[in-house]
């Protein structure tokens, strides 16, 4: 029998799944009312279940188990299973044992859902029935299909932790930063955790901006400004924008697209190597490239009031993604208002003082952080406040020009339930009338 072990999105896709093909499973989760809980009830998964803290019987007759990402390495059940060798894989394990169409596989601190997202877009845009899933949020079990042409998979480090084995036809890592170091034991094993997506990979792409993987044994690699080197895409600077290149062929130019930020060039050039490596036409993805309008709660913009543009970037859960946010909001507006805050992660955030004392004009607080971040910024007035409400409100009675960002670099736990959450409190408040 098998073992499924979470009861969110992964679990109920994995028991719908083993429901379908007559397996047998057992399904735990250590809260007593856990999110998917009703959904299983009403589709009759729950033949063998359990509830509440792990404990061992849960083990007995069990040949495999399949965790959810959110479960640690440090959690009891996953210590026992071990000692007992009971083989531990993750759902995107299950899915290679399954998928018949070829898997494209991205990985990466920033930038993930972005670059899969809009290589799915091309691929569609090419004419191939693709199938995009994974942690952007559609759970790969329930994304198999026998119409499948290619799967771009979505692929977070807690997947990457519990799987062992998978055969994908290519992949990137977009960049490697700190992040979720509450889960890992420093930030070697995190970037090991990442890396370890290149394994699986019959064709490596790799960003020759990052440096932690610019020494992967490469197929295909993508760059900004690195003259010299031979990458099949690449983009160079040209005062205010980038040039995009095929080799020598001038592709398009940064003023041409929908999106803004250096980010966003390499978020591009991700999609345009990985495209090439699964055969899609130049043409269909330069147009796709120009169309993309980002995603929603990645610097998507809300809206202008009076003069005055609103961003929502709540997607934004480390110091890096907001130093990412700031740099292209502050390369296109004069004067800067950032909402930020929330629960800090466990990362060295001198970089984003230091860019918010240089960039920001003014500061506003939410959150537990509130306190800490307030502490290390001398250089533009700082509010503290305690909804987003009153975030939003204070941002409007101040700003007379230029764009209100919200871009927390912290979880949203604290307040939300979720960062989708935060960023529709913050648009909600954004949108009503004064
Ligand atoms: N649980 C326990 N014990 C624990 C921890 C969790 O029983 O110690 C249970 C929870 O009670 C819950 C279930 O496990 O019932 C939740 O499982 P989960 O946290 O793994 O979440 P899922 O709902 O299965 O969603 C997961 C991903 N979540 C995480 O990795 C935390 C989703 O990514 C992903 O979209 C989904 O699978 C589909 O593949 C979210 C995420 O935040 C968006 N990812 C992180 C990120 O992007 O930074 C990695
Ligand atoms: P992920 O799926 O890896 O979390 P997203 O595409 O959802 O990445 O973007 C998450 C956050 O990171 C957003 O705030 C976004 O603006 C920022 N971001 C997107 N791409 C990059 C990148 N290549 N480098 C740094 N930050 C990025």
């Amino acid at each position: 029998m098998k073992l499924i072990l979470g009861m969110g999105l992964t679990g109920l896709s994995v028991a719908r799944f083993y429901s379908k093909k007559n397996i047998d499973f057992r399904i735990a989760d250590s809260r007593l009312s856990p999110p998917m809980l009703q959904i299983m009830k009403q589709e009759n998964l729950l033949i063998d279940f359990h509830l509440g803290e792990w404990n061992k019987n849960l083990l007995d007759d069990i040949s495999e188990i399949i965790i959810s990402p959110g479960i640690a390495e440090s959690e009891k059940i996953v210590s026992w299973s071990r000692k007992k060798s009971i083989p531990i894989i993750s759902d995107i394990e299950l899915f290679g044992r399954y998928a018949k169409a070829p898997i494209v596989g991205i990985s990466g601190s920033n930038g993930k859902s972005t670059v899969t997202q809009l290589l799915g877009e091309m691929a569609h845009n090419d004419g191939k029935n693709a199938v995009v899933c994974g942690n952007i949020g559609k759970p790969v079990m329930d994304s198999l299909s026998d119409d499948a042409d290619v799967y771009i998979v979505e692929i977070s480090s807690y997947q990457l932790d519990y799987t062992n084995k998978i055969n994908l036809l290519t992949g990137v890592i977009t960049n490697i930063t700190p992040d979720h170091l509450d889960r890992y034991e420093d930030f070697n094993a995190y970037i090991e955790s990442k890396l370890s997506l290149y394994s699986y990979c019959s064709s490596n792409i790799v960003n020759l901006n990052e440096s932690l993987v610019s020494k992967i044994d490469l197929n295909a690699c993508y760059a900004i400004d690195k003259h010299g080197i031979n990458c099949e895409f690449h983009a160079n600077k040209d005062g205010d924008k980038f040039i995009f290149f095929h080799g020598s062929q001038t592709l398009m130019s940064s003023e041409e697209l929908l999106v803004i930020g250096r980010h966003n060039v390499e978020n591009i050039l991700a999609a345009l190597t990985l495209g090439h490596q699964i055969g899609l036409s130049l043409k269909s993805m330069v147009i796709t490239s120009k169309k993309f309008k980002g995603i929603e709660h990645r610097l998507e913009w809300v809206v202008s009031l009076n003069g005055v543009d609103f961003f929502n970037d709540s997607k934004s859960t480390n110091g890096i993604s907001t130093i990412t946010a700031i740099k292209a909001i502050a390369d296109k507006y004069k004067s800067v208002i950032l909402i930020a805050g929330g629960i800090a992660k466990k990362e060295d955030y001198s970089e984003l003082f230091q860019l918010i004392n240089t960039k920001i004009d003014t500061l506003i607080l939410i959150g537990q952080s509130s306190a800490m971040f307030s502490k290390k910024i001398n250089s533009c007035p700082v509010h503290i406040v305690e909804t987003m409400e009153h975030a939003v409100a204070l941002s409007k009675t101040i700003a007379l020009e230029g764009a209100i960002l919200l871009s927390p670099g912290c979880a949203s736990f604290d307040m939300f339930n979720n960062f989708s959450e935060r960023g529709e409190t913050f648009k909600y408040f954004v949108l009503q009338e004064n």
